[in-house]
């Protein structure tokens, strides 16, 4: 690991804004590729916070200013994950489920859908499943992504995919899902139409699911 990329890590685990910020325009210009840097540095920081939350040492203060640092970082490498010469795929509706406010992972999936031709609407977090039929009702999308990143909160997208059901419009949207305690299995249990691990197999799975 270079110099500029183990400050990356550490700019991000110690919720340094300013460090990520020129660490990763620093390692941009040294010749660093943005999805290497995503992967080995911003995303592995925020495994590192998870780690350091889940043995006592980090509080939730510490797990958000880490937070808003990676997205520092990821709102700079924005412009060169995405391929913006792409023709449209279709609307996607993107959101987090209700009582999660977990965000970056969604965010970054919705980025590089954008990135792959699709027209994305972010609901943001905490997205009742009400809210993800009646936003569906309104933007006819082709695709609806959920993100969830608690085991308290996952269950929210089998309450999703139900009101979909009952709206009478699950036969007209492709529901996936994703995000750290999702599973293949998981999605196939709630009626889901797909599941992705990272935010690269959301993409290829969306557009398979989009049939373009
Ligand atoms: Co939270 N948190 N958090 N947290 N947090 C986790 C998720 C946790 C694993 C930490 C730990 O204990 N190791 C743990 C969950 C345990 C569990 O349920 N299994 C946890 C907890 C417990 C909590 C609280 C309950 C803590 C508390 O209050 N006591 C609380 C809950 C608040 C709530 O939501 N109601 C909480 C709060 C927070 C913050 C707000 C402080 C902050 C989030 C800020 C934000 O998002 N704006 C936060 C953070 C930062 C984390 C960790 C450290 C990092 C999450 C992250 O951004 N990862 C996380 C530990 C970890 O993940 N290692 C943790 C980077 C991101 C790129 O990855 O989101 O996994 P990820 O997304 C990936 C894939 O999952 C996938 O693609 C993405 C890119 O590869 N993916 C999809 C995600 N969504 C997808 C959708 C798709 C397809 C793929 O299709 C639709």
């Amino acid at each position: 690991m270079s110099d500029e990329s183990n400050s990356i890590f550490n700019a991000v685990v110690n919720g340094d804004i300013e460090g990520v910020a020129s660490g990763v325009e620093a390692a941009l210009k040294a010749g660093a590729a943005p999805d290497v840097l995503l992967q080995e540095q911003l995303i592995a920081a925020m495994d590192e916070v998870g780690e350091q939350f889940e043995c006592g040492a980090f509080f939730v203060p510490e797990m958000l200013v880490a937070a808003r640092a990676m997205q520092t970082g990821l709102n700079i490498l924005h412009p060169l994950l995405v391929d913006t010469d792409v023709k449209s795929a279709g609307t996607v509706l993107i959101g987090t489920v209700k009582g999660d406010m977990h965000d970056i992972g969604k965010n970054l999936v919705g980025m590089m859908l954008q990135g792959s031709g699709f027209e994305v609407v972010d609901l943001g977090v905490d997205v009742a499943p009400e809210t993800f039929v009646q936003k569906a009702n309104k933007n006819e999308p082709k695709l609806v992504a959920i993100s969830a990143l608690l085991t308290t909160t996952a269950p929210q997208m089998e309450a999703t995919v139900e009101a979909f059901r009952q709206a009478g419009l699950r036969d007209s949207v492709k529901i996936m899902v994703g995000g750290a305690p999702i599973t293949q299995g998981f999605a196939e249990k709630i009626g889901a139409d797909g599941y992705a691990v990272d935010a690269r197999e959301a993409i290829r799975l969306a557009r398979r699911l989009a049939e373009v």
